[in-house]
């Protein structure tokens, strides 16, 4: 029997008031039902904000250290259901099963970084102009949160949203993408064991139109934070700006991987394949362009389509497998149609993939051959915008300034690499490329959880995920002021 999941509001498992549900089926075996989940309504939005909201006074007043000792908790039960979720989570969105064991463990990173970051959260201590006065900045949390997150990550981005924002002392009410909530579930039970009170977390599942609409205006939110596309991301920009909620939002990339003739090729060859093909190119910070000097370009796409076409695909719980399906038609028949936009409208040279697999097992789910255009100009729609799927474009330059031209020629900034062997390249690199991450020797994809994450242009509103500057996404900063002179000091007035 499927799991029938319920939302969770005030620390208990309940049904929503619409009496109905949503099925989620494995993308890589589309007979095989993960689970039926609630499909909610504004009046459940409305409970668990409430709920939420309930819980806040008393969790802003817990001491913060104390918040904090519960991740470790989190991080030791998460420990234990590593394998058992990331299996889930691999039937629940495709991706092979390394990879969410990848997902769960940074999730355990988060956690064990919360845990530190609760008995740290510094403000500045700065001295006063004037005798006898102190000054100073603390964090203070907001209230109550919306989380509202994408299925490439589907317990990774929850915990980079949902830890910092509790470790701080907010209150959540989270909205996990439809193709995933299984995950999120496993999560609110990993929290709940621990020890986080009732109420402040809640999770309720339904569609962006109604669970989310809500949540983003809903009266009682204090902030939002959405990781989706540049699309969704500009209208609950505009939504929150009407009431001047904080938002914050990490959106869509079309991230390159420049090589330069110098580069050592087999590195580079490596990061391609990862970067683009990773989590069947399902990332923010897949790499989606090949930007190539043209003297190794001949030897580098020969060779790549050598090992692009040895991938194994297929369904991902097999240990073996390198490439798992699509998340679910849709995304298949978006692949498909950027692949038709390449051979027909952009004329680009289709070497490698190029169809959906049929035939066996592959009839059973949404999956593509890892595809690759070249000879693809920087203007191409297959050059410009986010596909997020196993399309990779092979761009040929001449110089390193061209290179960086192409690379920041696109409307997102999220993640780039530069492959070269020549340190004055890759500094150049690094201070001129636009995008929030610049990998040196790497590829596009693979940050580390305790940096900041986020990007530029079209990909987010200038926040930072991840790391330390995650604490400033969801605290308000106070500034203090003590006077203890026992008279008044009048600043920029008195002392002058
Ligand atoms: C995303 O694709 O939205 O850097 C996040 C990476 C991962 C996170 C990606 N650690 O590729």
């Amino acid at each position: 029997m499927p799991e029938a999941f319920k939302n969770f509001i005030g620390g208990k498992w309940v049904k929503s008031k619409s009496g109905k549900t949503f099925e989620n089926r494995n993308p890589a075996d589309t007979g095989d039902l993960v689970g039926t989940f609630q499909l909610s309504t504004e009046e459940d939005v409305d409970a668990a904000v409430q709920a939420a909201k309930k819980a806040y006074p008393d969790w802003r007043d817990t001491p913060a250290p104390e918040r904090a000792e519960i991740m470790y908790r989190v991080a030791h039960i998460m420990r234990d259901r590593k394998d058992e979720i990331a299996q889930l989570m691999t039937r629940e969105m495709g991706k092979v099963i390394a990879e969410t064991r990848g997902d769960m463990q940074e999730g355990i990173d988060t956690a064990d970084f919360a845990a530190g970051e609760g008995r740290r959260m510094h403000g500045q201590t700065v001295p006063s102009e004037l005798r006898n006065k102190a000054a100073y900045v603390i964090h203070r949390p907001m209230g109550v949160w919306g989380l509202i997150t994408p299925w490439n990550f589907p317990v990774a981005i929850p915990t980079w949203k949902t830890y910092p924002a509790i470790t701080t002392g907010n209150t959540i009410v989270i909205k996990p993408a439809t193709y995933t909530p299984a995950c999120t579930a496993k999560l609110m039970e990993i929290l709940d064991e621990a020890g986080v009170p009732k109420g402040v977390i809640n999770y309720v599942t339904g569609s962006g139109g109604v669970v989310g609409e809500r949540l983003i205006n809903h009266p009682d939110i204090r902030g939002i934070s959405f990781t989706g596309s540049s699309e969704v991301g500009k209208r609950i920009g505009e939504a929150t700006g009407k009431t001047l909620k904080r938002c914050s939002l990490e959106l869509g990339g079309k991230n390159a991987q420049i090589v330069m003739d110098d580069a050592n090729l087999e590195l580079a060859l490596d990061g391609a394949l990862w970067g683009a093909f990773g989590t069947t190119g399902q990332r923010c910070t897949a790499t989606s362009r090949i930007i190539i000097q043209d003297g190794v370009h001949d030897e580098f796409v020969t060779e790549l389509v050598k090992r692009v076409k040895a991938l194994k695909v297929g369904n991902g719980l097999d240990e073996s497998v390198q490439m798992g399906p699509l998340v679910s038609e849709a995304q298949l028949k978006t692949v498909e149609s950027y692949v038709k936009i390449g051979q027909l409208e952009d004329k680009a040279k289709l070497v490698c993939g190029g169809k959906r697999l049929v035939g066996g097992d592959f009839d059973k789910g949404w999956f593509h051959e890892p595809t690759i255009f070249d000879e693809v100009k920087p203007d191409m729609r297959i050059a410009q915008e986010e596909i997020f799927g196993p399309v990779l474009s092979v761009i040929t330059v001449k110089t390193l300034d061209e290179a960086i031209e192409v690379l920041n020629g696109t409307v997102y900034g999220l993640s780039s690499s530069i492959y070269t062997q020549d340190v004055n390249a890759a500094m150049r690199a690094i201070e001129r490329i636009e995008a929030g991450i610049t990998y040196v020797n790497g590829p596009t994809i693979g940050a580390e959880c305790h940096m900041p994450f986020g990007g530029v242009k079209e990909t987010g509103n200038g926040h930072r995920e991840g790391g330390w500057t995650a604490y400033e996404i969801f605290t308000e900063m106070k500034t203090v002021y003590i006077d203890y002179s026992g008279k008044l000091q009048r600043a920029q007035i008195d002392n002058k």
